[in-house]
């Protein structure tokens, strides 16, 4: 396109650029109402995003339950080896309760019955519980 005979402040519009740029069209993130909105999506993101509660699977004592029977239990529903699983044993044993492990809600209800199912298979009265952490 030719310039000549364009006004000076038209030939220093074009030199800058000015009207070669696609003139602004509105930007929706510039509006409050949209920042708005972000906030409430990012504020419920942040509320999905929230690590699941956490329950401790606890084993409550009683007279007549074997020990070996006790710490085969923590051994097989816990994973815990020999030693570890005599330790919690005998914490329940001279505490009253010990904690076998912390795990989300399904997990943890799942244990307490296989736990409460294999004692009664076996003719215990081992008690197992959860309680959230
Ligand atoms: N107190 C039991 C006994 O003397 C042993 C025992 C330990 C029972 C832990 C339950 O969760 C328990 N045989």
């Amino acid at each position: 396109m030719s310039k000549i005979g364009l006004s000076p402040n038209l030939k220093l519009m074009f030199r800058i650029g000015t009207m070669s740029r696609k003139p602004k069209t509105a930007n929706p993130i510039d509006f409050p109402a949209f920042q708005e909105d972000q906030a409430a999506v990012m504020d419920r993101q942040s509320e999905r995003v929230q690590p699941p509660k956490m329950f401790r699977v606890v084993l409550l004592n009683d007279d007549f339950t074997p020990m070996e029977f006790v710490v085969m239990v923590i051994q097989e529903y816990f994973h815990h080896d020999q030693e570890r699983a005599t330790r919690i044993m005998l914490q329940v044993h001279l505490e009253g309760k010990g904690v076998c492990g912390v795990y989300t809600k399904d997990v943890a209800l799942t244990k307490v019955q296989q736990v409460v199912d294999r004692a009664r298979e076996s003719g215990h009265p081992l008690q197992c519980t959860m309680e959230e952490a």
